[in-house]
């Protein structure tokens, strides 16, 4: 048996290690994953991106690419929080005075709206993307329970202007399952801030989309680059297979 002969072979499970089946390989890396290190993060699933009369419907996006993600959610949200993981929430969102808004995102959301009608300005489900709104709130199907960590942020990414990274560092969360909407802007944003951070990061494809299939497809394709550039691709069936149902 030669030196090469002894090298364990690329992504070849750990013994005894918890590995959900993901692509390029099984998740997490080095097989440890656990309640205590283990967060679920669901990012913006408010009515803003998949509610009727939210932003993504003013925009003229389907609806039914950003809903079909509820229910795959839904059950491995329940699945979680009876297996005693942390579960995160995010809501992006501004402050009603939009001293938080910055005029070009401001500008460019006027450009696309249905009349000139963009962030900050008053829709259907009250104004925007604005803190307080009907529009703002997470869908009842995902609400929230007492307890549960929710970030506020006013950007595309999770950590930017929040203190997520200092939530995860406080209690121990190093694996974290990234799911919501859409794949292609604020989750993928807020994975690969993750990875650069070093937390091991694995998005459960049928929980999460983008207001374009093909965006959603190239997100999840390119996180599988150089072997897992950004982390791994999974399913919510293969999670629930290590995390229980
Ligand atoms: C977007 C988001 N797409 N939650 N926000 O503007 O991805």
């Amino acid at each position: 048996m030669d030196d090469a002969d002894k090298v364990p072979k690329v992504g070849t499970p750990i013994p005894g290690g918890v590995y959900a089946t993901a692509e390029p390989y099984p998740w997490p890396y080095d097989g440890n994953l656990k309640p205590s290190n283990t967060a679920l993060i669901i990012i913006d699933m408010q009515i803003d991106f998949c509610g009727v009369g939210g932003y993504v419907d003013k925009m003229g996006y389907d609806l039914s690419l950003t809903r079909a993600p509820i229910e795959p959610i839904k059950k491995l949200l329940a699945a979680m929080r009876k297996g005693g993981y942390h579960i995160i929430h995010t809501r992006e969102g501004h402050r009603p005075d939009l001293s938080d808004l910055p005029a070009n995102k401001r500008w460019r959301s006027r450009q696309i709206g249905t009349n000139g009608v963009g962030i900050g300005d008053v829709g259907p489900c009250g104004r925007i993307l604005v803190r307080g709104e009907p529009g703002w709130e997470i869908i009842p199907d995902l609400a929230p329970l007492p307890g549960e960590v929710i970030i506020d942020k006013p950007g595309k990414g999770c950590f930017y202007a929040t203190d997520l990274q200092m939530v995860l560092n406080v209690r121990g969360i190093r694996n974290l399952i990234i799911t919501g909407i859409t794949t292609d802007v604020c989750v993928h944003t807020t994975m690969r801030d993750a990875n650069d951070m070093g937390f091991e990061c694995c998005l459960p494809a049928d929980c999460c989309a983008a207001t374009d299939h093909a965006n959603h497809l190239a997100a999840l394709s390119m996180t599988k680059m150089q072997f897992g550039v950004f982390g791994a691709v999974t399913t919510s069936s293969a999670l629930l297979e290590v995390i229980g149902k």
